[in-house]
């Protein structure tokens, strides 16, 4: 049999944790082969409610998942792990600036970044969700100098999802017949959703729905502000929609995109596209013998080159502002 993985969750007693826990044990992060060990990180509070999340794992007696440990030890949560999950994060409380925001971030996934340096097994990989998720996944980078820094990736996965969802409902087309579009730059209000390459059945989407006007007043803001308007109907934020994204997110990392289809994520800027070296960006990407590569050579157009160097230039500004701050 094959030897087990271990799943390293951080936030795990949170309401995306609870969401995605499950879905791990039960084999759809990793496929029906692979045998899980969770390890669950959250803070001295929240143990106890993580524990109980635990009782509930043993309770479900998942065949693949051979234990579970749950720690308020950063150290211990990341040693030996082979895929962590970084959701825990420091929320934007009334009155937070976005530096005071940063720094608090900062404070959590900078140790998390070393953890993983010092125990990670040597084929870890790491997703972060917590937001400023792009930020936060750059500072986790920079202290694990002896990680290659390729396998450090922040989730849009989800903004990439919605994007899918939006363009059938517009189209009339089923989700499984859109292949080919894009998220860029920050998970944040400023990111672009690009359907200029996107094909619905093999035809061009952007010629099918594309106008100009509705792309910029009713698609590009309806993706980006999706979060709060589920925060404004459920009264609470996206949690089953976001583990639904990092399960598509991994999986997709460790078995591979589709022919003729990609995904989007943030990945290390090569340069590509002219998003500054170093920088977590969401690009265009496929996944193949288990490493996301930067899709090369689409042409871009004004309208989107406008909106991609927006949301690169605050992503730039948030990597000063954590710089000024000595965590990267
Ligand atoms: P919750 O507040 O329900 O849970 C967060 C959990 O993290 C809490 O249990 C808390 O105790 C724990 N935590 C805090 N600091 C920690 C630390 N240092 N180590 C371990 N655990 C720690 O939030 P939830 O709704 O689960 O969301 C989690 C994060 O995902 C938030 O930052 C949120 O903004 C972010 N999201 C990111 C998305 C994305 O697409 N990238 C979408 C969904 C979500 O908004």
């Amino acid at each position: 049999a094959q030897a087990p993985v271990t799943v390293t969750v951080t936030g795990a007693a949170g309401q995306i944790g609870y969401a995605l826990l499950f879905r791990v044990a039960s084999g759809q992060l990793l496929g029906p082969d692979t045998p899980v060990r969770l390890r669950l990180l959250e803070i001295p509070q929240a143990v106890q409610a993580a524990e109980g999340t635990a009782m509930e794992l043993d309770d479900c007696a998942f065949p693949l998942l051979t234990g579970v440990d749950v720690t308020d030890d950063t150290r211990r949560a990341f040693d030996g792990v082979n895929v962590a999950l970084l959701v825990g994060a420091r929320p934007r409380t009334k009155g937070m600036e976005r530096g005071d925001l940063l720094e608090a971030n900062g404070g959590i996934f900078k140790p998390q970044g070393e953890a993983i340096n010092a125990g990670a097994a040597d084929d870890v990989r790491v997703l972060v969700v917590g937001n400023p998720a792009n930020t936060n996944a750059l500072i986790a980078q920079a202290h694990a100098p002896d990680v290659p820094a390729e396998r450090f990736t922040a989730m849009t996965r989800l903004d990439h999802n919605r994007a899918l969802s939006q363009l059938a409902a517009k189209s009339g087309a089923s989700v499984a017949d859109i292949t080919k579009l894009t998220i860029w730059g920050n998970h944040s209000a400023t990111q672009y959703p690009d359907i200029f390459h996107a094909e619905i059945a093999g035809k061009s989407a952007a010629d099918l729905v594309g106008d100009r006007q509705w792309l910029a007043d009713e698609f590009i803001p309806t993706v980006a502000k999706r979060g709060a308007a589920i925060i404004e109907a459920r009264g609470a934020s996206s949690a089953a929609s976001a583990a639904n994204a990092a399960i598509d997110h991994v999986h997709d990392w460790a078995h591979g995109t589709p022919d003729g289809d990609w995904t989007s994520a943030g990945v290390i800027s090569d340069g590509s596209y002219g998003v500054p070296e170093g920088l977590i960006s969401s690009f265009p990407v496929v996944s193949r013998g288990g490493r996301f590569e930067i899709v090369q050579g689409l042409e871009l157009n004004d309208f989107s080159r406008e909106r991609i160097d927006a949301s690169v230039q605050e992503l730039q500004e948030e990597r000063d502002a954590v710089a000024a701050l000595g965590l990267v």
